[in-house]
């Protein structure tokens, strides 16, 4: 780690809208993932595995949970003043909510002013990704420059959602042109398919970042957004740099998710991302005890696979299934079960990922579905197979076929 003084802030405050019904009780970051984390584990874990013990996580929307999993599960020692902090929006500037992500850190200036660093990383919380910040921090030294860029290559269909980045000829280490979300994107001049996308993460010089929160806050007309308003700023003065992913080598890394980076924003991204987890060599590794992503430790019994009484064997493969969970002649495949799942004799999950306590009954049948907490699966009842019968209970397809089960719905045959 360099010789600096470094403070993090992970921005959790948005809505994310394009994950409903998963968001509709819960932050985006709050949401879980790979069977016992939550979004925000990856962000927090790559900080604290980059050496970063100072950091806060501002939360505005529906934060409960967000809260308190970050309170229980983040608990760093009181020495050495380490700690995650989460601290929700205080309306310290006036009766308002944040007007945008840079406005959360505008409005909590006071914590970056109590620690006094030379350098903050802000980074967004709902990334599936392995990253590590000191290697970035220790470019943004060397560039010279007050704001660096963290990206990765992605396909241009996808860059309507990202900021776009246009590296100088010249320079590739500095920004020439930064896009939020165009939508006519231009492709990369090697490679006409993909564009450079923001990840969301940035490192900044303090100074310069207080003086750009500054001067935003007064700007007329602007979204006091990081990636609307700030990052094109500091291109504007030519103070931006960009660090590319593809530089950043990870202890633990596989060929496979070396460069791994998935924005979980959509049902759709967000169903894949499991996907990833359970491909028989899996796309992105949980299991690099070299850079650990940690999560909240359950006070739960271990998971129990069953023959049932008709003497029928429990089948599973290519999942994971957490602590808990109890089957009983069932068949799980290609899924991600969370903790306190139970399955019934004779039922099948297939392609599926459950969040925690979901109940299947027996001999019902779910397929290519994502059914929260809480949901209940009726006996002989059919989740995933007849869309048009999903639709009609109320539950959520996707454009490509994925229904979500709500938080605690029940499915009857
Ligand atoms: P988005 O993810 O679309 O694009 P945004 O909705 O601002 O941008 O979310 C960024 C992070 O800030 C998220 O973690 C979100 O929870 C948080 N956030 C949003 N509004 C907030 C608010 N009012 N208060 C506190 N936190 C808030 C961003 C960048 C793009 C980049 C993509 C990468 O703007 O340039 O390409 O991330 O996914």
């Amino acid at each position: 780690m360099p010789s600096k003084k470094i403070f993090g802030i992970v921005l959790a405050g948005g809505e994310g809208k394009r994950l409903m019904p998963l968001t509709e009780d819960r932050a985006k970051p709050a949401v879980p993932f790979g069977g016992v984390y939550r979004l925000i584990d990856f962000a927090l874990s790559n900080l604290l595995n980059s050496g970063l013990t100072q950091i806060v996580v501002l939360t505005q929307y529906k934060s409960h949970s967000l809260d308190r999993h970050v309170a229980e599960t983040w608990r760093l020692s009181g020495l050495l003043n380490s700690y995650v902090a989460s601290v929700p929006a205080q309306q310290r500037l006036g009766k308002r909510w944040y007007l945008g992500s840079a406005d959360a850190i505008y409005q909590s200036l006071n914590l970056i002013g109590d620690e006094q660093p030379d350098i903050v990383v802000v980074v967004g919380a709902d990334h599936v990704y392995r990253m590590d910040f000191a290697q970035m921090i220790e470019a943004h030294i060397a560039s010279g420059k007050k704001a660096t860029v963290a990206a990765i290559r992605q396909p241009i269909e996808l860059a309507s959602a990202f900021g776009v980045i246009d590296v100088d000829q010249k320079d590739p280490t500095a920004i020439n042109e930064f896009l939020e979300k165009p939508s006519d994107p231009r492709g990369l001049p090697d490679s006409p398919g993909e564009v450079l996308a923001s990840m969301g993460n940035y490192v900044f010089d303090t100074d310069a970042l207080i003086a750009a929160l500054e001067e935003d806050a007064e700007r007329p007309g602007s979204k006091h957004d990081m990636g609307g308003d700030i990052i094109p700023a500091f291109v504007a003065a030519g103070e931006a740099g960009v660090y590319d992913l593809n530089r950043n080598e990870v202890p633990g890394s596989t060929d496979r998710d070396r460069f791994y980076w998935r924005d979980v924003g959509s049902i759709e991204s967000f169903y894949e991302a499991h996907m990833d987890l359970v491909s028989p060599v899996p796309v992105f590794n949980l299991y690099n005890r070299r850079w650990p992503i940690y999560t909240q430790t359950l006070n739960s019994p271990p998971a129990k696979f069953n023959r049932d009484g008709y003497g029928n064997n429990t089948v599973v493969h290519d999942s994971i299934v957490s602590p808990g969970s109890l089957f009983s002649g069932s068949r799980i495949q290609n899924s991600v079960l969370g903790p306190w799942a139970t399955v019934e004799s004779g039922a099948s999950v297939t392609d599926s990922v459950l969040f925690d306590r979901v109940r299947i009954g027996a001999g019902a049948v779910v397929q290519r579905a994502i059914l929260d907490k809480n949901a209940v699966i009726a006996e002989g009842a059919r989740v995933g197979v007849e869309h048009e019968r999903d639709r009609e209970r109320g539950l959520t397809v996707t454009d490509s076929g994925i229904v979500v089960v709500g938080k605690g719905v029940h499915v009857d045959p």
